[in-house]
């Protein structure tokens, strides 16, 4: 028996729910998994390919509606994230970014040109996506954004640099956030525009399986069309946020419960002091704790998915999923580890990889300490930020 068979989660989903999760299963045990310690080891991953696969699936953009996508639930959408990341967080980055921050920007704030420009050949995977807020100096405070665009005549002309952007070299289309003389506006900026450049970032411990860069915008000339009309100020790179960080509350406990079955499954065959790891109490306890963390995070992540579904979810709430589920699947894939002993920290099994993607998934998207603070600030009506 698995957690979630222990939990009765399937009974909480509807018909529609579970053949989405099978479906995503399914394609990343067959497509993905054979092939991702290869792709980690070597940092090097085929985006286009796999992208054009996940559009095929129509898994990129999943919960919006028309211009190719799916329009699925939220639910739906947590549980593809979950069965992405069981295979590697890289490959739920993809989607997280290509369908929540990239698409939905666009989506929620785009004109209907830009809409019907982008939005299908994004949710076909034909065209990559990527999302620059957060720069060098300044990552958790993005409103001290450096990089700004001037009106000159009808146009903008856009300086600056943004930092960690996952898909920046590999992307067709940057959702960029600079300030203006107003407030911090988005832009929709075509890769191939003059004064765009992208560098890949190397040597990076985590998430191997995605491509990381930096943006350079060095007199970027878009004309007044590249302006996203519907959002102005902070709040509309953080209601993109809002979903990608939805589905990383489904998303990291795909990591914890791959690395918990891997831990399961080696205590049965591992025999110490001659007879199986799993019949010693210590570490049925590990099992146990594990579990319960890994069940009680995924009945938080299914409550606030019907939460959002009911279209009342708020930005603490999420706040609160991402900060439980991502701290506690890193601890789930840290203490399966040890149930794997030496073999645990070889790319053979897959609990050091999660463990090592998670630790970038615990800054992005919010640190554990933002998202604290902003627990925080909801409780006691006090802001301790800055
Ligand atoms: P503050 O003064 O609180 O708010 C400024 C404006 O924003 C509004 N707002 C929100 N709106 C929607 N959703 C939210 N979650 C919101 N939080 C705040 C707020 O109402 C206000 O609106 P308005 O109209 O009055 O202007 O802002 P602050 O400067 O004090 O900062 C708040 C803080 C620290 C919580 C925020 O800046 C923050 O969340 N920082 C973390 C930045 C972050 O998460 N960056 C992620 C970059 S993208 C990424 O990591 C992709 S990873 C790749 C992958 O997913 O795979
Ligand atoms: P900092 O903000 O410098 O934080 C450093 C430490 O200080 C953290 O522990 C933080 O929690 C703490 N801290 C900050 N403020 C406070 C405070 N007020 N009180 C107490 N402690 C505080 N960004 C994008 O825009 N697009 C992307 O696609 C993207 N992809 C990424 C992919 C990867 C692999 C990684 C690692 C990052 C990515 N990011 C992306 C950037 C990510 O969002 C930032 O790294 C994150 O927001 C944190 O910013 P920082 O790294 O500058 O850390």
């Amino acid at each position: 028996m698995d957690t979630f068979e222990l939990y009765g989660i399937d009974a909480l989903l509807t018909e529609e729910e579970r053949d989405i999760r099978d479906t995503v299963r399914d394609f990343g045990d067959k497509e993905l998994r054979p092939h991702v310690a290869t792709w980690f080891d070597e940092a090097k991953l085929p985006a286009r390919d796999i992208a054009r696969e996940l559009g095929r699936l129509g898994l990129l953009g999943m919960h919006l509606e028309g211009y190719g996508c799916a329009g699925t639930t939220a639910v739906s959408y947590g549980l593809a994230c979950l069965e992405m990341e069981a295979v590697d967080s890289g490959l739920r980055s993809l989607v997280s970014v290509q369908g929540s921050l990239a698409m939905y920007a666009i989506h929620a704030y785009g004109s209907d040109e830009q809409k019907q420009e982008w939005l299908p050949g994004m949710a076909a995977g034909e065209k990559i996506g990527c999302f620059g807020l957060t720069e060098a100096d300044f990552g958790s405070n993005p409103g001290g954004m450096r990089t700004n665009a001037k009106r000159d005549g009808e146009d903008w002309v856009l300086n600056g640099s943004k930092m960690w952007i996952t898909n920046g070299s590999i992307a067709d289309v940057a959702v960029v956030w600079a300030r203006t003389d107003d407030r911090i506006r988005g832009f929709v900026v075509p890769t191939d525009t003059k004064g765009f450049s992208a560098n890949e970032i190397h040597q990076k411990l985590s998430l191997r399986a995605s491509v990381t860069s930096e943006l350079v915008l060095e007199d970027v000339r878009l004309p007044g069309s590249a302006l996203l009309p519907g959002a102005a100020g902070l709040a509309g790179p953080l209601g993109c946020l809002n979903e990608a960080r939805f589905g990383i509350i489904f998303g990291s406990l795909g990591a914890a419960r791959d690395s918990l079955q891997v831990a399961v499954d080696y205590s049965l065959t591992r025999d110490v002091f001659d007879k199986p790891l799993a019949g010693y109490q210590l570490t049925q306890k590990k099992i146990a704790d594990m579990a319960v963390e890994l069940g009680n995070g995924m009945l938080l992540a299914l409550h606030l998915g019907r939460l959002k579904d009911a279209g009342s979810v708020s930005p603490e709430q999420v706040s609160l999923g991402k900060l439980n589920n991502v701290r506690k699947s890193l601890e789930i894939c840290r203490e399966s580890r040890t149930i794997l002993g030496a073999n645990g920290i070889s790319l053979e099994y897959s609990p050091i990889r999660h463990a090592a993607n998670l630790e970038s998934v615990l800054t992005y998207e919010g640190t554990t300490e933002v998202h604290t603070l902003v627990i925080g600030k909801a409780l006691t009506g006090v802001s301790a930020f800055g």
